[in-house]
């Protein structure tokens, strides 16, 4: 593994500050020194919670402060939303759709900066900073289709002279609790289907990566007042679970929750939510798996696995976790897979040809050690990588590690947010699979196979139990086209494209009587 420091340099005091241009990014954004977390149409002036300050993984240095928004702002927040959402609705749909294309265009126009600053902010390389804006503008594009496709059906009717139908209505205020990993392109896709579908948006992005919140918001609001829409059709809450994720699960005035985080933090929103009968959209953990059959393209395999386990410091709920390899092409892929973490590129996230950035912050680098500390008591061996890096500009530097496991282990059955590729041998393609689904999360898996029977196996209902499967083609890096989501303890949910705007809405079903008599379903006579 190379590790680089170029493009940050120490200052005189000793503290590491950038040579790049973020300090003209930030202006360009509109970030401040300290700037207000509350946003509901307008800037809130105090929005009454405490300080916080965010800070970049990449040097460790504060990058600007921002107030938080307190439990009592956040209940006039969702009022606020709740008011906008009145309104909001009446705009026929494909005018909302015209707001959500000028929204896309902002974001095509701001591509740059703004994946600068996820980057500088939570630490994923440029271009997959990048790429999580390009969701952001993929996503608004689809949604404008969108638009133009609410379908309802018509249903034959099996009384005479009845017409039966089903429409789609606006649902009402969407909270959508996002996590630090997707900063920017998790709202994305709920905001842009969210407000097409005429519903508002009340964000609480993760406390690691209000900064880029506050851009997204900021350049959204521009367009918003451009067209005269009701203030507070997109809101946004910086604050504590207490303040605001807490008071967004518990309030009725919200139909619907969308969170992405953790399977545990997950169960306690879905809990909360589900006690009011509200609806939730559960994006929680995956422990997603590779196969590497013995019929594959090993080098296509081997790029994959790459990308899959070490893109964004595997911190993406797709991440690769496990690799399962059939034996007989055990020993080469493993040594592929070795020899090419050796050539990874680590340090400057914003620096071309750095692969991989830091971890976000000291919790993680914890966890990771801690996990591969589990590994080797279990008996596990690391192949390479584990390391937290020295002379690194912040302390949050690791090397990607490889570690040969067993599947039932409790530490291999657990999501642990950070680069660690487990490897499993199989004898069978039915072997690989069963080891791939025994696990409790279903989001994300593969396999690598040049045979068919193996291929289409693997696509069937006795193939993959997860929400994702795909055939020579990586776990992460999902497109905004397809339902994004997973099974069992990832939650259930769907999000982006396909048919999930359907969550976001509440279904009508309707039956109009054009006849002069009063016939009753099933044939039922009723006191005639
Ligand atoms: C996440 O990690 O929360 O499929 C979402 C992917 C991305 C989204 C990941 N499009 O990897």
């Amino acid at each position: 593994m190379k590790a680089t420091t170029a493009g940050i340099r120490r200052t005189a005091g000793g503290s590491l500050k950038t040579d790049d241009p973020m300090k003209d990014i930030l202006q360009a954004l509109g970030i401040a020194p300290v700037n207000s977390g509350g946003y509901d149409g307008e800037w809130m002036k105090d929005p009454g919670g405490p300080g916080l300050e965010s800070s970049s993984p990449v040097d460790g240095n504060a990058i600007a402060a921002v107030t938080t928004v307190s439990g009592e702002r956040c209940d006039a927040l969702i009022g606020q939303s709740r008011d906008a959402f009145l309104k909001w609705r009446d705009w026929p749909a494909p005018k909302r759709g015209e707001v959500v294309r000028q929204i896309g265009n902002a974001f095509r126009q701001h591509k740059r900066e703004l994946g600068a600053l996820v980057s500088w902010e939570m630490g994923k390389i440029r271009p997959e900073g990048e790429g999580e804006i390009q969701e952001v503008i993929d996503i608004a594009d689809f949604a404008v289709g969108l638009s133009r496709q609410f379908h309802g059906r018509v249903m034959p009717s099996e009384r005479p002279d009845h017409r039966m139908t089903e429409s789609w209505h606006p649902l009402g205020p969407v909270g959508v609790i996002t996590a630090f990993n997707f900063p920017a392109a998790v709202w994305g896709w709920n905001a842009m289907i969210a407000l097409v579908c005429g519903d508002t948006v009340v964000w609480k992005p993760s406390s690691q990566t209000p900064l880029t919140a506050i851009a997204c918001t900021r350049i959204a609001d521009r367009v918003l007042r451009e067209n005269g829409c009701p203030a507070g059709v997109l809101c946004l809450a910086v604050g504590g679970g207490e303040a605001v994720g807490s008071r967004i699960a518990c309030d009725s005035r919200i139909p619907l929750v969308s969170f992405t985080g953790s399977t545990a933090q997950g169960r306690r929103v879905s809990e909360t939510v589900a006690k009011r009968l509200g609806r939730t959209l559960l994006e929680l953990g995956g422990n997603n798996a590779v196969i590497v059959s013995e019929r594959a393209d090993l080098e296509m395999a081997v790029r994959t696995v790459l990308f899959g386990a070490v893109g964004t410091a595997g911190q993406r709920c797709t991440t690769t976790r496990r690799l399962i390899v059939h034996k007989s092409v055990y020993d080469e892929t493993v040594r592929r897979v070795v020899r090419a973490y050796g050539k990874i590129r680590i340090g400057n996230p914003l620096e071309a040809g750095v692969l991989m950035g830091p971890l976000v912050n000291r919790g993680a680098v914890e966890e990771m050690m801690a996990a591969l500390e589990q590994v080797r008591t279990a008996g596990g061996r690391v192949l390479c990588g584990g390391e937290r890096l020295r002379d690194m500009p912040s302390d949050l530097y690791v090397s990607p590690a490889v570690v040969e496991a067993s599947n039932e282990w409790p530490i291999v059955q657990a999501e642990t947010f950070a680069p660690i590729l487990y490897v499993l041998k199989a004898g069978s393609i039915e072997e690989a699979i069963a080891i791939q689904n025994a696990v409790s999360q279903g989001l994300s898996s593969s396999l690598f196979t040049l045979d068919l029977r193996e291929a289409e196996l693997f696509l069937s209902g006795r193939g993959s139990d997860c929400g994702i499967a795909n055939v020579n083609a990586g776990t992460s890096g999902a497109e905004i086209g397809g339902a994004f989501g997973g099974e069992k303890e990832t939650g259930g949910g769907r999000e982006s494209g396909s048919d999930a705007w359907k969550q976001y809405m509440r279904r009508q079903t309707s039956v109009v009587n054009w006849s002069k008599d009063l016939p009753l379903a099933q044939g039922i006579r009723f006191g005639d």
